[in-house]
């Protein structure tokens, strides 16, 4: 069939928009019609030619909602009608890493995910005869693509698309990173590096499980409003304090008996190894723990002393924030429609698929929290 997609065509160049032809699911597999999808600075970073897994051709995209047109043999969890969230992360619920009950890194098909096709080695997507890539599994940057059933997370259909979309992504990461990696708890104190579309979500679910003390930290100014709207409750621009992030951050934290100082928990949602330092050694000797969240382009490494270890602070990673996609993603849309967290004024923008470069430029330029491309 035909439909119309953005496609990647080369590094740093725009996206696409034109029609591309896609085959219908095989065996284990959807056809999805996607009603809107989210623009998430992963998509950027492939984009740019950062990504050391990065393919082109390819079909962008992995924070969508949509619903299932037609299912391929052998799929029984799902049917045409249901509304979905595609899954970056699936959850097979058979497969080495999801047995083991510590993990949310299903491994069933990573490999072929990170070679931009199926799980059968093949591309639903070409144009004109040739192959396009998927990516992450997803390619939401068209209106319909094709996922594996195992890569579906079914939600309630009373959901607005153009907000659940992004709980593909944005939301559960954020969200995530606080409950399922970090766990943090009442009374703590945290810092989040970076006010985005993944920090705003940290700050927002730090203050929904009661910490204390949430120190927002961003280049831009204009953050400090929107990470006060969800909970901060401190600012600090590191270009403006005229001297050393860490010690500055320590400084505010230190209170009462407690001289030393240092945050309980820490995320970095910048992506930038050297903020990630910064975040570790904000932490709190002894006991603070460091979530990274961002992710750093091909060649690029984090280091810090080996001191800052052995006093016990914790370096932590989290993809997709901890979360088992069918099983947890259903309970974030409940959360979102009980009006638990908050979605609507993160998306500052929505456009058509059209101007879908337009949302990478708001986005690159720090005027949009969430851009959504709603078909
Ligand atoms: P975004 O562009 O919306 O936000 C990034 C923010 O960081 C901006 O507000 C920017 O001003 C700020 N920033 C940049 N440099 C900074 C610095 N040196 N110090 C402080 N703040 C700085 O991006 P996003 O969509 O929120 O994504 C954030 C990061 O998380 C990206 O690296 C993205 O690829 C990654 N990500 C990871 C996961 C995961 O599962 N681990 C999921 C989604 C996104
Ligand atoms: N391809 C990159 C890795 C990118 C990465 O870490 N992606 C996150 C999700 S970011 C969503 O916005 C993730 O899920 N990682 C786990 C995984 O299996 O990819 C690279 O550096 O090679
Ligand atoms: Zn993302």
């Amino acid at each position: 069939m035909d439909v119309r997609a953005a496609v990647a065509v080369g590094a740093g160049k725009p996206l696409e928009v034109t029609t591309v032809q896609l085959e219908g699911p095989k065996a284990g597999e959807v056809l999805v019609e996607i009603k809107a999808t989210g623009i998430c600075h992963t998509d950027w970073f492939t984009l740019s030619g950062e990504d050391p897994e990065g393919l082109f051709p390819a079909i962008l995209g992995h924070e969508g909602a949509g619903v299932i047109v037609e299912v391929g043999p052998g799929v029984t969890s799902v049917k045409p009608g249901d509304h979905v969230i595609p899954l970056y992360t699936p959850e097979c619920r058979q497969c080495p890493s999801c047995l083991s009950r510590k993990t949310n890194l299903c491994t069933s098909i990573r490999a072929t995910q990170g070679q931009g096709v199926m799980p059968d080695g093949t591309s639903r997507f070409s144009i004109g005869g040739k192959k396009i890539h998927h990516y992450m599994g997803t390619s939401t940057f068209a209106n319909y693509t094709v996922l594996p059933e195992i890569a579906v997370a079914k939600v309630r259909e009373d959901a607005p698309f153009d907000k659940i979309c992004y709980i593909g992504c944005g939301v559960t990461t954020g969200v995530g990173a606080v409950i399922n990696t970090a766990k943090v708890e009442p009374g703590a104190k945290a810092i989040v590096f970076g006010l985005g579309g993944i920090g705003l979500n940290v700050i927002q679910a730090l203050r929904l499980v009661g910490a204390d003390m949430i120190i927002g930290v961003d280049i831009n100014n204009d953050k400090k409003a929107w990470g006060e709207r969800f909970g901060m409750t401190h600012f600090v621009n590191p270009t403006e304090i005229g001297g050393d992030l860490v010690p500055y951050l320590v400084n505010m934290t230190k209170k009462g008996a407690d001289q030393i100082g240092g945050a309980d928990y820490t995320f970095d949602c910048t992506g930038n190894t050297k903020v990630m330092r910064q975040a570790l050694e904000a932490c709190h000797r002894g006991w603070g723990e460091s979530i990274i969240i961002g992710v750093a382009g091909a060649g690029q490494e984090i280091s810090t002393r080996p001191f800052q270890l052995v006093t016990g602070r914790t370096w932590k990673g989290t993809a997709f924030g901890g979360a088992r996609g069918r099983t947890d993603v259903p309970k974030i849309v409940d959360w979102y429609m009980e009006g638990k967290i908050e979605i609507d004024p993160m998306i500052t923008h929505t456009m058509p698929l059209e101007d879908i470069n337009k949302g990478f430029d708001l986005m690159h330029h720090g005027e949009s929290v969430r851009g959504v491309v709603v078909f």
